[in-house]
């Protein structure tokens, strides 16, 4: 997407229009240094304060509940070089350090992820759904010094913090104290308002995903400063995905434009149509299953007066409800198609013929090829490895590595490709057509969900003797995840469906509970056995 953006809106952005041009299409080096605080925001203030008329805000926070704030360039600035003060100062930490920062759709997330570019410490965000135990891994594997998070999850941080020997502060964002946390807002009020943005070399990291494989727990993905544009931008991304740093920071802001949010509590439809048809929303950025789930409603009862383009990305988007949708909004459903470690790789630009069901064509920089296991491109038509051609140079908008890995970031290269992990085609045309993951990554409703993971969780359970989990068709979430589970002796005589609910539940305690299985299929081995053996 951040490509894309920038690609739509080049004109706006404070920085050489030819520059960027020539360097996505990298046919200029990359410049040695690059901070997106001091070389666009910083900028886009300097335009608003010449410009001397109000200007669109660059961040519009609202929360259903009256709460609503909106910043200029100028007080993101303002604001987020305090907050870069609180973390070099009482939180005592340097450049290069590790943050990790778990926080609904509120304000201060946008703030730490600028102070965290001001400062040069490495922003690590994370979805409000993980638990205890997914906090403890991600502590220890990345040896964050500092987390940052809301009262609900302090307990569930302070339950494994004894074990995390890396981590020496603790910040919450709340009304209220905490014994052994210190407090963001009583920290913001007494920071200086001065602070000088570090020097960043593009290459040095900048912000690290935690994303799901088939094998092992998730993978640390790290982006450079380098890897990463007048509308009302609307992403639904949680905070903790990548899709939120390309649609609600980087992709709004490079154009000088506002990146709208709305914290909602919990995921309505009817909440969403609402808020595009009160507030001046021009561009809608969300997972297919949002669409899919917002069609279900008689949207002719709703006027979206300003909006103009939606963009999906996540998950493939079906035909159908790209029909549906402009059947009812008269709009189409952009698609783009991207990874946390590369971000957007195809895409449907505005203007191009859009092929329903295609992942469109290969995003600038990239050239995205279809190829077999040698590494040899493949004719039209015929299906292989989705890759992108890196010659001698890896693209400077790619992860740098998955950290602590080097194995597996090698593994992702074959010749001169890299390998994305999904099988597809392509067509005459150029357009890329999705065919599904080459490994057992579930994709469901836009999240990737590693069977390994839920897995380990399911066996956890003392009513579980073995599990194997496997993504399953759904008209909603394009696919979710089934587990096959076999039980333990003692807990063959229970009630099958309050068994399938507990375990659900207890899935949904261990690990996020966006990975549960959605479906739950119990199996005893002599079944397998006897269907191996064609009995049955
Ligand atoms: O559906 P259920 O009600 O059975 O379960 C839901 C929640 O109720 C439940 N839950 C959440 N918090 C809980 C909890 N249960 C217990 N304790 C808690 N604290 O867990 C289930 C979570 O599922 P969900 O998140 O799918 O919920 P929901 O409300 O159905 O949301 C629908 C979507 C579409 C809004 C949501 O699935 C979503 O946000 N999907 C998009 C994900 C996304 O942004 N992906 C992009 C990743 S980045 C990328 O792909 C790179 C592209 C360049």
């Amino acid at each position: 997407f951040f490509w894309l953006l920038v690609l739509f809106c080049f004109t706006f952005a404070p920085l050489n229009l030819t520059d960027y041009e020539a360097i996505g299409r990298c046919e200029q080096e990359v410049p040695e240094y690059f901070n997106f605080a001091s070389d666009v925001l910083d900028k886009w203030s300097q335009i608003e304060k010449e410009r001397k008329e109000p200007s669109n805000p660059a961040l519009w926070w609202i929360n259903g509940k009256g709460g609503e704030r909106k910043w200029s360039f100028e007080e993101l600035g303002f604001e987020s070089r305090k907050v870069a003060n609180v973390l070099s100062g009482p939180c005592g930490l340097q450049r290069g350090d590790r943050i990790i920062v778990i926080l609904p759709r509120i304000p201060e997330w946008w703030l730490l992820n600028t102070a965290c570019m001001r400062t040069g410490v490495v922003f690590i965000p994370g979805t409000t759904q993980l638990t205890a135990k997914d906090i403890c891994y991600r502590l220890l594997a990345s040896k964050a010094k500092c987390i940052v998070t809301i009262d609900a999850l302090a307990p569930v941080v302070d339950s494994v913090a004894s074990q995390c020997q890396f981590l020496k502060t603790k910040l919450i964002v709340s009304e209220s104290r905490r014994a052994e946390w210190l407090n963001f807002s009583d920290l913001l009020k007494a920071a200086p308002a001065v602070h000088n943005c570090v020097k960043t070399r593009s290459q040095d990291p900048m912000t690290i995903y935690f994303t799901s494989g088939t094998t092992g727990f998730p993978k640390m993905v790290e982006h450079s400063y380098g890897s990463f544009g007048l509308d009302v931008v609307w992403s639904m991304s949680d905070t903790g995905w990548i899709k939120a740093a390309i649609g609600n920071v980087f992709g709004p802001w490079f154009q000088g434009t506002c990146a709208f949010v709305h914290a909602m509590p919990q995921f309505d439809p009817k909440v969403i149509l609402n808020t595009l048809c009160r507030y001046p929303v021009t561009t809608l950025c969300s997972a297919p299953t949002v669409y899919r789930m917002l069609v279900q409603h008689d949207l002719t009862r709703y006027t979206f007066k300003t909006l103009k383009h939606c963009l999906s990305g996540g998950e493939p988007v079906n035909p159908e409800v790209m029909e549906q949708w402009k059947n009812q909004t008269g709009l189409n459903i952009y698609e783009g198609y991207g990874q946390t470690e590369i971000g957007l790789i195809c895409g449907n630009m505005k203007g191009m013929k859009i092929k329903p069901g295609s992942l469109g064509k290969a995003a600038p920089p990239y050239d995205v090829q279809i190829i077999d296991e040698k590494g040899s491109v493949l004719p039209p038509g015929e299906e292989g490895d989705i890759a992108i051609k890196i010659d001698a140079k890896r693209p400077f908008t790619f992860f740098t590595r998955y950290v602590d890995d080097p194995v597996k970031t090698a593994s992702t290269i074959r010749g001169n490709f890299y390998i994305t992990g999904d099988r597809g085609s392509m067509d005459e045309d150029g357009y890329i057509w999705f065919m599904g993951r080459s490994d057992d990554v579930i994709i469901s409703s836009g999240y990737r969900i590693g069977p390994f993971e839920v897995e380990s969780a399911l066996i956890e359970h003392p009513a579980v003797v073995e599990s194997a989990v496997v993504s399953s068709p759904d008209p909603i979430r394009g696919e979710v995840v089934k587990a096959f589970v076999v039980l333990s002796p003692s807990f063959t005589t229970q009630d099958r469906k309050k068994l399938a609910c507990e375990l659900q539940d207890h899935v949904k305690k261990v690990t996020a509970p966006y990975k549960y299985p959605r479906k739950i299929e119990f199996v005893e081995r002599s079944e397998l056995r006897n269907k191996e053996w064609g009995q049955i």
